[in-house]
């Protein structure tokens, strides 16, 4: 377990699917740092139980439960779907401390029995299974059968076993005192996973897909090709996944090509429909580059935090990629250097304390409301509103021969603009080529956001502007929001915006920083729901409209020296499904011969000022 939990994403990228899994899993569990001098040391000892749910449907669970019977522990628990057989001892700094280890694989994985559905709806109803019942009836079990428990329950885990978290804390067993979601999936529409903005994650979709559907246990889809780009393009419209490949034997797959726009299927699934206010105390934790659920952790805080009366809600966001926060030590990520192990500090000094108060009364419970890590002056802050209410919002505009301006454009009418042709045949690649599938043999899937956007300078299909060089640091706090005023000759279109950290052309402590292109925040939105999510509508070609994108929440120091870059495109393949341009009532029955060309404006003028909002904490 050590092994895997210390894995980096190196050697995560050279794993097959069933040990990615294991590698994701064990970032649920293994919270390790180097021991801690002067704690006692915990013996633990392992048990495994069929634990019967309420329907009579049993459930894998295994327990390490400390050897020690003059204490009392609280019980941890993880749930998810990626097998816990094979988890070895606890260790890190919460295991060194004497907790109840509980692992339980959900319904219908690996073995447990029972059917098996992603993300299944929590619904309030009597006589209704789900994983918030299914949690309450493991507590239940639990602290009448596990011996040397002191009566109370945290749950915690990442990604799948984060969502598991939010779910299991919405109608929480009143031993359930404090809930860790780590990653936790918001909405799977409107952001992580699936889908951003309506806009359709391809790519990750087939593969996750397929990988949790394609049998009980683990799978992976094979490729004939290494490079997905080509793969996916020569695919065409997405009704030839189904009829090559699937053959309608994906569930979830299937439902994603049912339900195109934001409906009761998408409502239900929401943890914005179950999880009001926060039941128990909770600790939101995200990674501000992970590339599969950087939303959720923001967005379920933010929402929790409208109804917070008890003041148990609290967010922390760092410096990380999908799971880091539960790695060894982590002190950098590919070019990034982070000064400190960011990692350690949050598992032993906000996890852990967390912890401690909720489950053993440890401390005086004054938590900060939110410990965010501050990418380019690489320091921990802490603030009592997230984002701080406090922050003032300065507007950054595009201006005439690519540059970026604090000033409003004061040119009449419509006629200042970049524009750029966006061809279905040519779509601008995520991230470099070759495009690895997601947990494939090399992939960089993990790192890509903060990859150097360099690799799309000069293409015709991107636009970009950038501020002069800094004359003095400047800082963004809060949530960026892009407002984009565009226009189309097709009549459907997506937008992708990226706030970019353009650095000096020679950086002295490393070489391979000059002019790299470090992109801060991002976001794509599908146009046909600019106006709603369930009712997309067309563009009139030519018609300036407004799309206001969300490009999420950063505390991010812009050097002096340092420039201020954003660029926009239409494509971002095949992470995303290539848009037709030409509307279409599915996109998901789209005809080869609806995808075509568009020349896409992005407007500056006085009128249509495309800008993008950046908040600032001056105080
Ligand atoms: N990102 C994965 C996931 C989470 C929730 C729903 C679907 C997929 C995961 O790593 O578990």
């Amino acid at each position: 377990m050590r092994f895997f939990c210390s894995m980096t994403p190196v050697k995560l990228r050279q794993t097959t699917p069933v040990i990615r899994h294991i590698a994701a899993f064990c970032t649920v569990f293994c919270m390790t740092l180097s021991p801690v001098l002067g704690q006692k040391k915990i013996s633990y000892s392992r048990q495994e139980y069929m634990i019967a749910m309420r329907d009579g449907i049993k459930l894998y669970t295994l327990v390490y439960a400390p050897d020690s019977l003059q204490d009392q522990f609280p019980i941890l628990i993880s749930r998810g779907p990626y097998g816990s057989a094979h988890i070895g001892k606890p260790t890190g700094v919460l295991a060194e401390d004497g907790y109840i280890w509980v692992y339980q694989d959900i319904r219908g994985k690996h073995k447990s029995e029972g059917q098996y559905v992603m993300n299944r709806p929590v619904l309030d109803k009597p006589g209704n299974i789900d994983e918030s019942t299914d949690t309450y009836d493991t507590i239940e079990w639990l602290i009448h059968n596990i011996k040397n428990n002191n009566g109370k329950a945290g749950i915690l885990g990442s990604s799948y076993y984060g969502w598991t978290t939010l779910a299991g804390s919405a109608r929480p067993h009143p031993a359930l005192k404090a809930a860790n979601p780590q990653a936790a999936m918001g909405d799977l529409f409107l952001g992580d996973d699936f889908h951003h903005n309506g806009a359709f994650r391809l790519s990750y979709a087939l593969d996750y897909t397929f990988g949790e559907e394609g049998s009980r246990t683990d799978t992976s889809f094979q490729y004939d090709e290494y490079d997905v780009y080509t793969w996916f393009l020569k695919l065409g419209p997405l009704s030839n996944v189904n009829k090559r490949y699937f053959h309608n034997r994906i569930p979830t797959w299937n439902l994603f090509m049912q339900h195109p726009n934001y409906d009761s299927f998408w409502r239900v699934r929401s943890p914005l429909s179950y999880m009001d206010y926060p039941r128990v105390a909770t600790l939101h934790t995200g990674g501000v580059w992970d590339p599969e659920d950087l939303n959720g952790p923001q967005l379920m805080y933010t929402e929790m935090e409208k109804r917070d009366s008890n003041n148990k809600n609290f967010i922390c966001l760092g410096p990380w990629i999908h799971g880091a926060w539960n790695w060894d030590s982590i002190w950098r990520l590919d070019r990034y250097v982070m000064g400190s192990n960011t990692s350690g500090y949050f598992q032993r000094n906000i996890q852990k304390v967390f912890f401690d108060y909720w489950l053993k009364g440890i401390g005086d419970g004054k938590f900060p409301e939110a410990t965010v890590f501050q990418t380019g002056s690489n320091v921990w802050k802490t603030y009592n509103t997230w984002p701080p209410k406090e922050a003032v919002i300065n507007k950054i505009y595009p201006a005439a021969g690519g540059k970026m301006s604090f000033e409003k454009p004061s040119v009449p009418g419509k006629q200042a603009y970049d524009e750029y042709v966006s061809d279905p045949k040519k779509p601008v690649p995520y991230r470099p080529r070759p495009i690895e599938q997601t947990y494939g043999p090399g992939s960089r899937w993990y790192l890509w956001m903060l990859g150097d956007q360099r690799f799309v300078d000069g293409r015709p299909d991107v636009v970009s502007w950038q501020t002069d060089t800094l004359t003095q640091d400047m800082t963004v706090t809060g949530e960026i929001i892009a407002h984009v005023f565009a226009s189309t000759t097709g009549s459907d279109a997506d937008f992708v915006v990226k706030l970019i950290d353009v650095y000096p052309g020679h950086v002295k402590d490393d070489i391979k920083l000059g002019g790299y292109q470090f992109m801060i925040a991002s976001e794509i939105f599908r146009g046909r729901f600019r106006k709603s999510f369930s009712k997309p509508e067309a563009f009139t070609p030519g018609k300036v409209e407004e799309i206001k994108i969300g490009l999420h929440q950063v505390d991010h120091v812009f050097k002096k020296g340092h420039r201020i870059m954003v660029q926009v495109q239409s494509s971002w393949f095949p992470l995303i499904d290539m848009n037709p341009q030409k509307f279409v009532p599915n996109i998901y029955d789209a005809k080869a011969s609806d995808y075509q060309k568009a020349t896409i404006r992005i407007h500056r003028s006085a009128e249509f000022a495309t800008y993008l909002e950046l908040p600032q904490v001056t105080k």
